[in-house]
């Protein structure tokens, strides 16, 4: 475990000012990069557990989890022993195998609204694939997103998206055409008047809402009471579909997602990340009536070269496995709730003003005294302070994603005393700020 003093990072300074080079901003993804809270991002060198290891020796506990899959911890034993083994027998076949099989009966045994499933690579190609269903199936072209709600990058829904968008306050992308996202509505999340006045506007023309059941790309933002029970009937009543983006609360905030924990059965749904256990992957699915619109049982045409390669799917299917085993869902809840309520119970106690929460293994804190309903009041956190902390946590061996606007993940392998150390570093950070 590293101190402030004897924090180097000299290493990851080099390599990544060659990519910088070499690759746009020296990232592959835009949310790595530590635009937002400055300094340079930490290359890593290998993960294993609650830990993350850079390339110049140091030790951090780690908050990101890749971003949602590392649910079990990195590098799980099992499902490392999975992945040896089914890499003998190949990385891709690019035809039907029995381990997609076995995952799709685990998805659909698992999550209320599937019924049928297909595989794709990544959670932005689920969304992608989703938002064209929901239209071939309905005849309507428009959608309902929510502000600051992030569900990939596909044209259509660059409209006030979260995440890297936000991170970046980058405004609507170029290259997107207006003509596509006029047909992308949008409401402030957590407000059902402003959906059902969209409604309203447009009976006709709008094949559903898509949103994420709980908000992790505008920071951590649970849902009010009785908003996605509100949205089911909005939908309903309209003849519109309702789809949870689960990429990032599926299996992790209940074995079941969102749609489990909240009593709520939405008409398809979107996964990735930890149905991938750490491999590139997403699905969609949803009732048997909708998905047998999808090619080659139906018109709607999707497709993809590595889509369901065992890999990914021997990894999706041991994460599962272990997720099934009892305690799973109390211990992520029990240690998450430790690390935030200490956490805000810190900063309040060091004079700073937070509001925060926490669902099972997922979590946030935001610097603003006001409470957090939607991406407008995520947006009135001090920004400056989160970069501080962020740096003295980091400098102190906690890594935390590097923006106010992503969620904090916990793991199987995050132990109590991870907490408790997390929570001392914090301690001293929070009291120099
Ligand atoms: N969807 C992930 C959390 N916001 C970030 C993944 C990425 O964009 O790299």
């Amino acid at each position: 475990m590293v101190n402030a003093t004897s924090f180097k990072t000299t290493r990851s300074e080099e390599i990544f000012a060659a990519a910088q080079k070499l690759m746009p901003g020296g990232v592959s993804s835009p949310v790595r990069a530590f635009k937002s809270v400055g300094g340079q991002p930490i290359v890593f060198d290998r993960v294993k557990g609650a830990y993350i290891y850079d390339v110049d020796g140091n030790q951090y506990i780690d908050y990101v989890g890749t971003w949602g899959p590392a649910i079990c911890g990195h590098a799980h034993p099992d499902v490392i022993a999975a992945l040896h083994e089914a890499l003998e027998k190949g990385t891709s076949f690019g035809a039907p195998s029995v381990q997609e099989n076995l995952l799709a009966e685990m998805v659909i045994e698992a999550v209320p609204s599937i019924e049928m499933v297909r595989f794709v690579n990544s959670g932005t190609e689920a969304c992608m694939s989703v938002l064209r269903l929901m239209r071939a199936f309905t005849g309507r072209d428009a959608i309902v997103k929510f502000e600051g709600c992030y569900h990939g990058h596909a044209d259509m829904f660059l409209v006030k998206a979260g995440s890297g968008v936000a991170t970046l306050g980058l405004p609507d992308s170029p290259g997107v055409p207006k003509t596509t996202t006029s047909n992308t509505l949008t409401a402030p999340y957590n407000d059902l008047e402003a959906v059902k006045a969209l409604f309203a506007e447009n009976p006709d023309r709008i094949a559903g809402v898509i949103l994420e059941p709980v908000v992790g790309n505008a920071g951590f933002i649970p849902p009010d009471a009785g908003f996605l029970e509100g949205l089911r009937e909005i939908t309903q009543e309209y003849g519109a579909l309702l789809v949870f983006d689960e990429v990032m609360t599926g299996f992790r905030i209940a074995y079941g997602g969102a749609q489990e924990r909240f009593g709520v059965t939405p008409d398809l749904t979107t996964l990735g990340k930890v149905i991938g256990g750490g491999l590139p992957v997403g699905a969609y699915g949803g009732r048997k009536d909708i998905m047998a619109m999808v090619a080659p049982s139906g018109p709607m045409y999707q497709a993809g070269t590595l889509s369901g390669n065992p890999l990914a799917m021997t990894a999706g299917i041991k994460t599962l496995e272990l997720l099934q085993k009892p305690g799973t869902y109390e211990y992520l809840d029990r240690i998450t709730k430790k690390l935030i309520n200490g956490l805000l119970q810190i900063a309040k106690e060091a004079g700073h003003e937070v509001y925060g929460g926490q669902i099972s293994g997922m979590f946030g804190m935001f610097f603003t005294g006001e409470p957090v309903h939607n991406y407008e009041d995520a947006k009135k956190s001090d920004l400056v302070k989160f970069s501080r902390f962020h740096r003295g946590m980091l400098e102190r061996g906690v890594y935390l994603a590097p923006s106010q606007f992503e969620a904090g993940f916990t793991s199987l392998a995050h132990t109590d005393e991870d907490v408790d150390r997390t929570l001392a570093v914090a301690r001293e950070v929070l009291s120099s700020l």
